[in-house]
């Protein structure tokens, strides 16, 4: 499968200067367009604890398929955080932790499938079986590394863009009717790939190709209103939240100057005492990177079954490998999750020990 795309062919398509920084082969595009035309109920897939750019991928393409009166159901494995809700304003998100009968039967009869935003089905826990159950035809839009090929028909991903919402974005300029016009976006589609990409990069901190502002400068041209989506996102916190973002680095920064890391470890009581929900932390994860020096972080949540592990770089130490070797889990080089099963006391000397060993397993220096 062929899932690089070529300027020339794209012209051809659409009969117009494609000024896309992604390559996307034109047969995948026409197949996938030929898809969407013969199916009436198509199932869109986020990955387990949906962030911004798993709900901005659900939205954008819901939207994009009601213009082309197709029916379609947004589904993820578990909830998402309250600050989301704006791309949803209806409540059509389907979320399989707060009602599993109703996912699982939109995934038994959907007639097509696509997936965002996660490379593997494990990533979505509960639906991988329903999915797997299901022969419709899948198909793949996402920018993580590694993507499960085999396990879709087509496969639109790349790892050398800011997040899937930017992918969605291309993809969404090569089909026939928007003709690479971004105000041929239908109803709110350009706001939610907006957001799904501001928050990808950390409101334009991290993961940022000239590709990503292109997209942006794209849309803006179009009229979005860039602020409204800025202060829907970050100014729209509760203030216990507030309150456990001061007490977490107050008590429970922990800096390593001579790994150039630092982590946090947030327990099931403290939680509790900041009346914690999903969606809170967001971010924290980030938060020591204003200190000088520091270059690698790591979040620890404690939750009902085991240790929740953010991971972050801004190196050439890359967090997809540290967490393959040490945390059962990752991601992308500057940016993976994972999980840890041990008491979350233990979680921080566990990180002080993986880090010195990971280091010490490099050649050179990986703080550049
Ligand atoms: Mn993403």
């Amino acid at each position: 499968m062929q899932h690089i795309f070529n300027f020339a062919t794209i012209n051809h398509l659409t009969g117009t200067y494609f000024n896309s920084p992604m390559d996307i082969n034109l047969d995948n595009i026409k197949e996938f367009d030929s898809l969407i035309s013969s199916k009436e109920d198509i199932a869109l897939i986020g990955h387990f604890n949906p962030d911004g750019d798993s709900i901005g991928t659900l939205t954008a393409m819901h939207e994009y398929l009601k213009s082309r009166k197709k029916r379609s159901t947004m589904i993820v494995p578990s909830s998402f955080p309250e600050f989301l809700r704006f791309l949803d304003p209806d409540n059509e998100i389907l979320a399989w932790s707060e009602k599993p009968m109703e996912t699982v039967i939109a995934i038994k009869r959907a007639d097509f499938i696509i997936c965002m935003d996660f490379n593997n089905l494990s990533r979505v826990e509960a639906l991988e079986e329903p999915i797997n159950e299901n022969n419709a035809p899948r198909v793949l839009i996402d920018h993580h590394l590694e993507p499960e090929y085999s396990e879709f028909q087509i496969a639109f991903t790349r790892p050398d863009i800011s997040s899937a919402c930017e992918g969605l974005f291309y993809v969404l300029m090569a089909m026939p009717d928007i003709c690479n016009d971004p105000a041929k976006l239908p109803g709110r589609c350009a706001e939610c790939l907006y957001t799904g990409m501001m928050t990808d990069t950390n409101n334009y901190n991290n993961s940022i190709f000239p590709s990503t502002l292109q997209m942006a400068s794209r849309l803006l041209e179009t009229g979005l209103d860039k602020e409204r989506i800025q202060s829907a996102v970050f100014d729209n916190f509760s203030e216990s939240r507030m309150r456990l973002m001061g007490y977490m680095l107050q008590k429970k920064l922990v800096v390593l100057p001579k790994q150039h890391s630092a982590y946090m470890t947030l327990t099931e009581r403290e939680k509790h005492e900041y009346g914690f929900r999903e969606g809170d932390t967001e971010g924290f994860v980030n938060l020591p990177f204003a200190i000088k020096g520091v270059l690698v972080t790591a979040f620890f949540t404690e939750s009902e079954k085991y240790i929740r592990v953010s991971l972050r770089s801004k190196c050439g130490l890359s967090v997809n490998d540290l967490s393959k070797q040490y945390f059962n889990g990752g991601g992308h080089a500057k940016a993976a999750g994972g999980r840890l099963y041990m008491p979350i006391d233990n979680a921080g000397r566990y990180f002080e020990r993986s880090i010195k060993k990971y280091i010490e397993s490099q050649q050179g220096t990986p703080f550049e």
